[in-house]
């Protein structure tokens, strides 16, 4: 019996990559979030900008709740089960009239599992939309496993390394239209991106990137881990708590250990390191 997600969405899923739009919250939900991150923007602005987006929802409680959603877990269950940790998350901010985009990837390039079978939730606090580059993925490039990617570090590319899947055919991409509490879901290996903010709105989306079932490992550097619910057992895990509160200096210490990791692991092997 499923929790969330309808039998045709979870076949949906497993044969395109992905699945959306899902309801999630309210858009006035939505909305408090996001005023909760733009009041931490203002009254925190080291912790949170567009070089340290990574992992947030270890130093802010608000966005450990959004982690911990009853909706979102039971979709993520839904697609691999009841024994779920989370990896990490990424809040993708674009801002009004930006030139950042996302080049054609798949998430599990650089991340150093030793199995890609996991699920990454996109809430969106603002709308997404084709105006405001919204994520398009590619229905189906999940069954072709990982495919060479190129590093190339361009100004305007909002990846890590600016890594691009280069020749891919787009006319078949669905563009993925969300409105505030909304959500997507995608599978570690979908190649997708997103293009450049041309609306006159920031758009703003938290990727909890991604929720995985303990036979999944981490092969490349450390093994940190947030158990958030059924048996999560990892052979050398370290299990990393919630914060209490938003700031809480045990959670902004332990998101600066993480991110340090984080770096290890998906810059391993790269020629050149960006600060985010
Ligand atoms: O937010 C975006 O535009 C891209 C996000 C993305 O690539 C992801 O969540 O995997």
């Amino acid at each position: 019996m499923n929790k969330v997600l309808t039998p045709e969405q979870v076949e949906y899923y497993h044969e395109y990559g992905f699945v959306s739009p899902i309801d999630v919250m309210s858009a006035s939900e939505a909305n408090q979030y996001r005023l909760k991150l733009e009041e931490i923007e203002r009254s925190f602005p080291e912790e949170v900008h567009a070089k340290n987006r990574n992992n947030a929802h270890l130093s802010l409680s608000f966005l450990d709740e959004i982690v911990h959603n009853p909706v979102i877990l039971g979709a993520v269950e839904d697609l691999i089960g009841p024994d779920i940790s989370l990896w990490g998350t990424v809040l993708f901010i674009k801002e009004a009239a930006s030139a950042g985009y996302v080049s054609w990837h798949q998430d599990a390039t650089y991340m150093g599992m030793n199995n890609n079978n996991f699920v990454t939730p996109w809430l969106a606090l603002t709308p997404s939309n084709r105006s405001n580059g919204c994520m398009s993925m590619l229905p189906g490039s999940h069954k072709k496993k990982i495919v060479p990617h190129e590093d190339t570090y361009d100004d305007d590319n909002i990846l890590t390394r600016g890594q691009v899947v280069k020749d891919i055919d787009a006319s078949n991409a669905v563009d993925l239209i969300l409105e505030p509490g909304q959500m997507s879901l995608h599978h570690g290996e979908i190649v997708h991106g997103s293009q450049p903010n041309n609306s006159d709105k920031r758009r703003i989306g938290f990727a909890m990137q991604s929720y995985m079932s303990p036979d999944i490992e981490q092969i490349v550097a450390k093994n940190y881990w947030m158990p958030i619910q059924g048996d999560n057992k990892r052979v050398d895990s370290i299990d990393l708590g919630r914060p209490k509160f938003d700031m809480d200096p045990q959670g902004v210490s332990t998101r600066r250990m993480v991110n340090k990791n984080f770096a290890d692991i998906l810059y391993h092997g790269a020629d050149q390191r960006r600060e985010y």
